[in-house]
């Protein structure tokens, strides 16, 4: 607790999620699971500490889906708001409060800090062009507009964010933008708003970033550095939006809050709520106190995505509000990646919480000691399920449990599961183990307390590493027919180990911890984290209890299968439909003479890679047709099948050959083709119109 001892009062945050899809493995890597064991440490160190989390159920992530889903807003909220809320639970996230932004509470407080930064004269206040989708009667913010980053070119980021390199952009910075609602390029249109000066607080960030340097992770500080570099521009709060958090001001009658200036509010709305349902005040836990040092030490666990909101916006927020403490840290992670393939919602490439929860009962901590083992703390990372049946038989399996069953299997064998000692209670009786106990308790500790819970979990890991040595260079299977005296002090010894393990254990793996626990028939819920472990004599062992099962491989096989059967073709992004054409009259279409006909013949056109040379039967005629459709179809396949093809193109050489009208295909934005034919059986020379 060397920096972190300071504070008296700790409150955490993870990103509150948006209530508009269920939980993946990529956000418990990102905001949950390390938040999760950093607050679990923290309660374990008998620290004053609140842990706050809910539904982001605002902005346009939500209407979007609404729309999608053809349902209204607070359906979706309230369905997902549930799911989410279950999965967490279910899986051990321990927050204090899981709370969600549409309440009432919330909307009052968003509201409140408005008017104060309002009253104080902080907003700037603007007429702009915004961007309008007038087929929808919408202005465009956010999420309905999309378009080429003018950052790294990505084409499709936000209208308030690229994801592809996480600079915060205004709609009309975006290059081509389109309406994410009808697909068309938007025009402009006035509207008034209120903008955060953050031109204006630039040099006052600057100076406050400068502080965490050596403080905040690397990639956390050199995010923010360059956007101060590149200058802070003012962003506007409000948005002409019919779903959100009414603007509280007589002359922004429809309009709403933008979702990120009410979203990080919700960390403090949920504070009050949870006090108020705890009998505290929640001030205590937000708001500057009259002695620096009896400040709350604020963190926010987020992921990559959320670090300009959570670094700059919201810490510009909270400085023009006046009276709140600043965040001290601001443990970004970055993204996980799920078998070689970004994790996607849209394309369900993804392993879903609440269907490993029901598909892998019980097994949380495996779960969590796979996602611990591989957090992505300073680059992206890898989830593969071939890496977790690996992590969980050749470490959970093979190390922890072992070690931990080995010992109990014996000491009930041997000695029925009882402690005997000359001595009130047993200790560790071996200098060498002592010592590497030691330097293992301070690594666990000092990588906890700096955001690295990959290298604390391995630290953990490393107790029974030290024990399965321990129990293997002694030997007590052997020594209990030479010298039992020998044999029970290796294994008192080895129980001494366990607890340590135990204890280490419980804010990574708080339920297989228990089940240790349970196994040494430790009377308390937990055990002090690095304090004193010790049996009386006489005290009597439980039964030995496994502590993890080995994965088989038809399980992980079955996982494997199921997330290529689940990718459905890759979804083509609005934008990338290719516009509309200008109208054109009925007579312009009549002039066509579409017929069904059936291809007699098809072979490859010499010399040339996309050309089929087809002999089609009209229904007027047989003729030759040549089609660029070599590299979808095998010609052999498509003989006797039926198409429609425009007869009365004028006829055409191509490579030598007169070809005599043309096949119709659709084609997708993937560049992929199918062939337009009638669905039932039709007649050759039957007219398409
Ligand atoms: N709902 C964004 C996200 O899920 C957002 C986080 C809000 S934290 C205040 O990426
Ligand atoms: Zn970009």
């Amino acid at each position: 607790m060397s920096e972190l001892n300071k504070f008296k009062r700790f409150t955490i945050t993870s990103a509150l999620p948006y209530a508009n899809g269920p939980l993946h493995i990529g956000h418990l890597a990102g905001a949950y699971l390390p938040a999760d064991i950093f607050v679990r440490y923290l309660r374990l160190k008998k620290k004053d500490v609140v842990y706050i989390c809910g539904s982001d159920e605002h902005g346009a992530a939500i209407t979007i889906k609404a729309k999608k889903e053809n349902t209204t807003p607070q359906a979706i909220i309230d369905k997902y708001h549930s799911q989410i809320k279950q999965s967490f639970e279910e899986f051990g996230i321990s927050f204090d409060i899981y709370h969600r932004t549409s309440s009432a509470i919330h909307h009052d407080l968003s509201q409140e800090f408005f008017l104060n930064l309002y009253e104080k004269g902080e907003f700037v206040e603007k007429y702009s062009e915004q961007y309008f989708d007038e087929d929808f009667q919408q202005f465009l913010a956010d999420r309905y507009i999309t378009g080429t980053c003018p950052n790294c070119k990505y084409p499709n980021a936000y209208g308030d964010q690229c994801e592809n390199c996480g600079t915060s952009l205004n709609p009309t910075d975006l290059i081509n933008p389109i309406s994410t609602l009808s697909g068309k390029p938007p025009v402009l249109k006035a509207t008034k708003h209120w903008y955060l000066p953050l031109d204006k607080y630039q040099p006052w960030l600057e100076k406050w970033i400068d502080e965490k340097e050596g403080e905040w992770k690397v990639n956390v500080f050199g995010q923010c550095k360059s956007w101060l570099k590149s200058g802070l521009q003012p962003r506007s709060m409000t948005r002409d939006l019919d779903w959100g958090i009414d603007v509280p001001l007589e002359e922004a009658k429809g309009k709403k809050l933008y979702v990120w200036m009410d979203a990080p509010i919700g960390y403090i709305s949920a504070t009050k709520q949870w006090a108020l349902d705890h009998g505290k005040d929640w001030t205590l836990y937000w708001k500057k106190q009259p002695n620096e040092q009896d400040n709350t030490c604020l963190i926010h666990f987020i992921g990559k995505d959320n670090i300009v909101f959570h670094c700059i916006i919201f810490p510009a927020i909270l400085k023009a509000h006046g009276e709140y403490v600043l965040p001290q840290n601001v443990p970004a992670n970055e993204f996980l990646n799920l078998e070689g393939d970004k994790l996607s919602t849209s394309r369900n490439h993804a392993v879903w919480l609440h269907e490993y929860l029901e598909e892998f009962p019980g097994k949380q901590d495996e779960l969590r000691y796979v996602l611990t083992s591989i957090l992505p703390e300073t680059s992206d990372s890898e989830f593969t399920w071939k890496d977790y049946q690996a992590r969980v038989n050749n470490e959970l399996v093979a190390i922890m449990g072992n070690f931990v069953n080995r010992v109990m299997i014996l000491m009930h064998k041997f000695f029925g599961g009882k402690i005997e000692t000359a001595n009130e209670k047993i200790v560790l009786k071996d200098e060498v183990i002592g010592y590497e106990l030691f330097r293992i308790w301070s690594e666990i500790e000092q990588n906890i307390e700096n955001y690295r819970f990959r290298q604390g979990m391995q630290a953990v890991m490393d107790i029974a590493r030290v024990g399965n040595r321990y129990l293997t260079e002694k030997e007590p299977w052997k020594t209990i027919k030479t010298d039992p005296a020998d044999a029970r002090l290796a294994l008192h010894n080895c129980l001494v180990i366990i607890g340590h393990l135990a204890s280490a254990m419980q804010p990574f793996l708080p339920g297989s911890a228990k089940k240790v626990l349970n196994m040494l028939n430790w009377p308390e819920e937990t055990i002090a984290f690095n304090g004193e472990v010790s049996f009386k004599n006489g005290h009597q062992l439980n039964a030995a209890a496994l502590l993890f099962e080995k994965v088989e491989d038809s399980v992980i096989e079955q996982q494997i299968a199921r997330l290529q059967a689940k990718k459905p073709a890759v979804q083509a992004p609005v934008s990338q439909i290719v516009p509309a054409k200008e109208n054109i009259n009925y007579e312009a279409f009549a002039a066509m003479d579409i017929r069904v006909g059936t291809i007699l013949a098809a072979e490859k056109v010499a010399k040339t890679k996309k050309l089929l040379k087809l002999t089609i039967d009209t229904g007027l005629d047989t003729r030759t047709v040549v089609s660029g459709i070599a590299e979808h179809y095998e010609p052999e396949a498509i003989i006797g099948k039926k198409v429609s093809l425009l007869a009365n193109l004028e006829p055409r050489e191509i490579k030598g050959i007169v070809s005599q009208g043309m096949i119709l295909m659709a084609e997708d934005p993937e560049g992929k083709l199918t062939f337009v034919s009638p669905q039932d059986a039709f007649d050759n020379g039957s007219v398409v119109r």
